[in-house]
C-alpha cells in the first residue's frame, strides 16, 4: 500500500512504539487512534480491544504491575480519553510506569476538543505532546523515557494533523536508560546500622518500592532478628517465612497489630507508611523509632513522623547495612523467638482467627465462603480485588504465591476497576488462575469487561460478594439511622448476566454450591466462570470502620 511506503507520523509512533518493546497494548480504537494501533500491531505488539476506555487504561497498569513491562494505553480523542481518567489517575498515584497514547482534536472549534493537557495534570499524569512531524522522534523518547525511567503515567497526545503528516524518516525506537539502583549515603549506611544494632524489637515494613527486594530484606532481617511485613500492594513478599506478620494496617491480623505496634523500631522500605499501613499512626507507638528509606526524597516524612529518613534504593541499601553490621559481627535474635514462630503459624493467618459466623437465610458469611474458595483454588493465582465493605474478606482470606499474585488497584479507592484489574493481569500471567473479587456494585459498574475476558478466553473466576447494596455506605450510615433508599437495591442475577455474556454461571448461598465452582476449576477454563455469592449483609467488614476514619 502506498501508505507503506510514505509513513505518516502515525504509523511511525507505531512502528517505534513496538520495537522499542511495547509488547502489548490495551484500548479502544476509534478513527483518531486507528492507524498508530494499526501500526502497533504491524511491527509486533499484541493489541487487547477493552469495551470502555475506564477498562483499557486500568487492563494496562495491571498488566505493568504484574509483568514489570510498561504498560501502554492508546484511545480516540477527547471522549476515549475522558472515559480513561479514573484509570489513569489510579495508574498516576501508583506510579505505573505507563504511557497513554490518546489522539488529539486541537482545533476548539472540534467537537472532541478539550484540554487535554490539563485533564492529565489534574490527575498527577505527566502531559507530552508530538508537537510536529520535525520533532516526533524526539517527542515520542522523551515521553517513553519519563514514564519508563521515572515511573511516570505520561499522557502523549497526538494531534490528528501531525499524525497524518508524513514522517521525515523511519524512528529510532526510544530506549530508556538503565539505571543501577544504588544504595543510601554511607553515613545513613552507619546510622541504619545503629538503629538496627541497638534494637530489641525491630520490624521491618516494605512496600511497592522494596518489591525487588526481597532476598536482602530477608537477610539483614535474620541478622538483627526483625519481623518481615509488608503494605497492601506488597502482599505476598515474604509468604512462607516463619517471621512473617503478612500485611500491616488494616488488613493485619490480631497478632500481627500486636507485634507490629510492640516494635521499638520499624524501618519502612520503599513504603508510603501512609495512614492504611500504619492504622492512622495506631500501629505505631509512641515511642518506637521509625525509619523510613525510599528512592524518593520527597516520600520521606510525607505521612508518618519519622526519626531518620534514607535515600536510597531498597535491595542496595539492605545490602549495605548487612555488610556493616557482618563488619561489626552483629548478630542478634531481636523480635524472633520460638514463641513469636509459634503463634504466627497458629496465628498468623486471618483464616486461623476464630468468628461467629453470621446466619441469614440463604445468604453465605463472606469470610466462610473466602475460606472456602482459598480451599477450592490452585495456589498459583492472581488475586485482583475491587473496593468496598467485600474487599478486605478476598484480599485477606485468599493466600497469594507472591506479590505479582495480588494486584490492588486502590490507589484511588475507586470502585469498579476490579474486574480490569484482574484481566490486564490474567494477560500478563496466563499460566495462573486469575480471580476478581468484586462487590455488586464494582462488579455491575464495570461489567462491560466481561464480553472482553470472554473473548480473550482467559482463565478468569469472577467471584462477586453480593450484598445488593453499597454495603460500605450502608454500613457508614445505616447505624445512625439514615435513610438508605439510594445505596439498597433490588437482587440482580449476576450469574445469569454472567452466563449471557458466555461465561459459566453459578449461583452461591451456601457453602455447597461451591461444588459448581469445584467442577469448573477441574477444565478446560476456557471460559470465565461467574460466581454470584449472596453474602449475608448483617454486619460491616472489621477494617471498615478503620477505613472510614480516613473520610
Ligand atoms: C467510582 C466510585 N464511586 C463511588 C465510590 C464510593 N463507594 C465506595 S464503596 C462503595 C460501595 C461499593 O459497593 P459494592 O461494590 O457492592 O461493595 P460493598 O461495599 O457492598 O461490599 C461506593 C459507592 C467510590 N469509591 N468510587
Ligand atoms: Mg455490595
Amino acid at each position: 500500500m502506498s501508505e507503506a511506503a510514505v509513513p505518516t507520523v502515525a504509523q511511525a509512533v507505531g512502528t517505534a512504539l513496538a520495537r522499542a518493546g511495547a509488547r502489548t497494548v490495551f484500548g479502544v480504537v476509534g478513527s483518531g487512534n486507528f492507524l498508530v494501533t494499526n501500526a502497533l500491531t504491524a511491527a509486533g505488539a499484541r493489541f487487547v480491544a477493552a469495551r470502555h476506555e475506564g477498562g483499557a487504561a486500568v487492563m494496562a497498569d495491571a498488566y505493568a504491575r504484574v509483568s514489570g513491562e510498561l504498560g501502554v494505553l492508546c484511545v480516540h480523542q477527547g471522549p476515549g480519553l475522558t472515559n480513561a481518567m479514573t484509570g489513569i489517575a489510579e495508574a498516576a498515584k501508583s506510579r505505573t510506569p505507563m504511557l497513554v497514547l490518546a489522539a488529539e482534536a486541537t482545533a476548539p472549534r472540534s467537537n472532541f476538543y478539550i484540554d487535554q493537557a490539563a485533564l492529565a495534570r489534574a490527575v498527577g499524569a505527566v502531559p507530552e505532546r508530538v508537537n510536529s512531524a520535525a520533532t516526533a522522534a524526539e517527542d515520542l523518547a522523551r515521553a517513553y523515557r519519563t514514564a519508563a525511567s521515572d515511573r511516570r503515567t505520561v499522557l502523549l497526545s497526538l494531534p490528528l494533523d501531525v499524525q497524518a503528516a508524513a514522517a521525515p524518516a523511519p524512528f529510532d525506537p526510544p530506549a530508556s536508560p538503565a539505571t543501577t539502583p544504588s544504595a543510601a549515603e554511607p553515613d545513613a549506611i552507619l546510622a541504619l546500622a545503629d538503629a538496627l544494632a541497638t534494637a530489641e524489637r525491630p520490624v521491618f515494613l516494605a512496600g511497592r518500592g522494596a518489591r525487588n527486594a526481597k532476598t536482602d530484606l530477608i537477610q539483614l532481617s535474620e541478622r538483627c532478628g526483625a519481623l518481615l511485613s509488608t503494605s497492601a500492594v506488597s502482599r505476598g513478599l515474604f509468604r512462607g517465612h516463619p517471621f512473617n506478620l503478612d500485611v500491616s494496617g488494616g488488613f493485619a491480623t490480631p497478632v500481627a497489630a500486636e507485634y507490629i505496634s510492640g516494635a521499638d523500631l520499624l524501618v519502612g522500605w520503599g513504603c508510603a507508611l501512609n495512614m492504611w499501613t500504619t492504622r492512622h499512626g495506631a500501629l505505631v507507638g509512641a515511642r518506637t523509632t521509625v525509619i523510613q528509606v525510599d528512592l524518593d526524597p520527597d516520600a520521606l516524612g510525607a505521612h508518618q513522623r519519622i526519626d531518620l529518613g534514607v535515600v536510597g534504593d531498597s535491595a542496595a541499601t539492605a545490602r549495605a547495612v548487612a555488610a556493616e553490621l557482618e563488619n561489626r559481627g552483629h548478630h542478634a535474635a531481636g523480635y524472633r523467638s520460638a514463641k513469636v514462630a509459634e503463634r504466627l503459624a497458629r496465628e498468623g493467618r486471618w483464616r486461623d482467627v476464630p468468628y461467629e459466623p453470621q446466619a441469614e437465610a440463604g445468604r453465605i458469611d463472606p469470610r466462610a465462603l473466602s475460606a472456602a474458595l482459598d480451599d477450592l483454588l490452585p495456589a498459583q493465582r492472581t488475586v485482583a480485588v475491587d473496593s468496598g465493605n467485600f474487599m478486605g474478606y478476598p484480599a485477606m482470606y485468599l493466600d497469594v504465591p507472591d506479590p505479582d499474585g495480588f494486584v490492588f488497584t486502590q490507589a484511588f479507592q475507586s470502585i469498579g476497576l476490579g474486574l480490569s484489574t484482574a484481566i490486564g493481569a490474567a494477560v500478563a500471567r496466563p499460566d495462573r488462575l486469575t480471580v476478581a473479587a468484586l462487590g455488586d456494585g464494582g462488579a455491575l459498574m464495570g461489567v462491560s469487561e466481561l464480553e472482553t475476558a470472554v473473548r480473550l478466553g482467559l482463565d478468569l473466576l469472577v467471584v462477586v460478594y453480593d450484598d445488593e447494596a453499597y454495603g460500605a455506605e450502608v454500613h457508614h450510615f445505616g447505624p445512625a439511622g439514615h435513610p438508605l433508599e439510594h445505596v439498597t437495591f433490588p437482587p440482580v442475577d449476576i450469574a445469569d448476566i454472567g452466563r449471557g455474556f458466555g461465561c459459566a454461571g453459578v449461583t452461591v448461598r451456601a457453602r455447597d454450591d461451591l461444588s459448581s465452582v469445584a467442577e469448573w476449576l477441574l477444565g478446560p477454563r476456557d471460559r470465565p466462570m461467574v460466581v454470584d455469592a449472596k453474602v449475608t449483609r448483617a454486619a460491616p467488614s472489621w477494617w471498615l470502620a478503620e477505613a472510614f476514619r480516613g473520610h
